[in-house]
């Protein structure tokens, strides 16, 4: 059986190649690579144990919870609250910045995360993951860090990474000098480096958005997707495939691994609620912009690069359209023609 190289003795070889390094971020990885197996095992095992359908609560966005949304929550923040690596936690599932008990030391490190992206999947049996994204905190940061401390443009991503819980529970990262992939080997409980450089293909047919909202899309988003359902006859001169997932890392892992476009871009639907999109900025659209760029893609609004958005609030929402670089630039360049 091939030994592979784990997860962490392919960021320690990483890290070897910096300077000045600590040790502190192979420490923190070490710790979300734990919580992700802890939340995998939850998620294999959640109808066997009762933990699947809706907890009685909401969280900030006004949803209703699932049981699972809580225990990964819970489960990703035992692992990471006391290991003297982060200052603070954000998340998906809390209103406020989470303040880590006093008995633990602070690190340099902000650590903001979805706990289970794709939840509504769970009772279905469906694909489901951890999204996270680490931020240094800020040097004139004191105390408690604060919500301002984590509102910082996705450029100073320190890390962005994902768990997919799919047939395989993967796990899939970058620190700015590209992105690998690693399965979980359940035999040793190790993630094996599997996909080593992972590189967007350019050329794709691949196109995911949810069409049920076709009618409050705007303008260059139904050209785009006009165009790729008209085929091989329309103006594109080839077929297209439709994937919809309900959860942005099985979607984005897809785009990855074959190309292709994933779309959640903000609609009249969207805007008569006040909201900038659906997805949410610091831990969603941001980690997956950093991945899917580092990997030879581009990540827009339509009008703005993602990485570059100046967060306002932990749980602002933007339009997502991300994926193949030729697919990409054709969708700015309807926007830049309908404005
Ligand atoms: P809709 C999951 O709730 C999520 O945040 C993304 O992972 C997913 O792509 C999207 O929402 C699904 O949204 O409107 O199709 O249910």
């Amino acid at each position: 059986m091939p030994i592979g190289t784990t997860i962490t003795e392919f960021i320690i070889q990483e890290q070897r190649r910096m300077k000045n390094v600590t040790g502190n971020f192979t420490a923190l990885i070490n710790d979300v690579v734990i919580a992700c197996k802890s939340i995998s095992s939850a998620v294999r095992y959640g109808s066997l144990v009762g933990v699947l359908g809706t907890a009685d609560t909401e969280n900030i966005q006004g949803e209703t919870q699932k049981k699972l949304d809580v225990i990964s929550n819970n489960l990703f923040i035992r692992r990471t609250e006391w290991g003297g690596q982060v200052a603070g936690l954000a998340s998906e599932e809390m209103n406020n910045v989470y303040q880590l008990p006093l008995q633990y030391p602070r690190g340099k490190y902000l650590l903001v995360f979805d706990p289970l992206d794709g939840s509504s999947n769970s009772d279905v049996n469906g694909a489901v993951g951890t999204i996270f994204s680490i931020l240094r905190r800020p040097d004139d940061s004191s105390g408690e860090p604060t919500e301002e401390d984590f509102l910082q443009p996705g450029t100073r991503q320190v890390c962005g990474g994902y768990a997919l819980y799919g047939p395989s529970t993967m796990m899939v990262l970058t620190t700015g000098h590209g992105v690998n992939g690693f399965t979980l080997d359940q035999r040793i409980g190790e993630f094996i480096l599997t996909n080593p450089d992972m590189r967007i293909p350019e050329d794709s047919h691949d196109f995911s958005i949810n069409a049920s909202y076709m009618r409050f899309w705007d303008p260059p988003v139904r050209r785009y997707i006009d165009e790729c359902l008209a085929g091989r006859e329309g103006p594109r001169r080839k077929d297209f495939n439709m994937r919809w997932a309900g959860a942005m890392i099985a979607d984005i892992h897809r785009v990855l691994c074959q190309g292709g476009v994933f779309m959640y871009p903000i609609d009249r639907k969207l805007r008569a609620k006040n909201q900038e999109g659906k997805l949410r900025l610091l831990y969603e659209a941001n980690p997956m912009s950093f991945i899917v760029e580092q990997a030879g893609g581009l990540s827009t609004t339509g009008t703005q690069r993602i990485m570059e958005l100046e967060p306002t609030g932990l749980h602002q929402r933007c339009s997502v359209i991300m994926g193949s670089k030729s697919e990409v630039e054709r969708i700015i360049s309807y926007h830049l023609e309908a404005q």
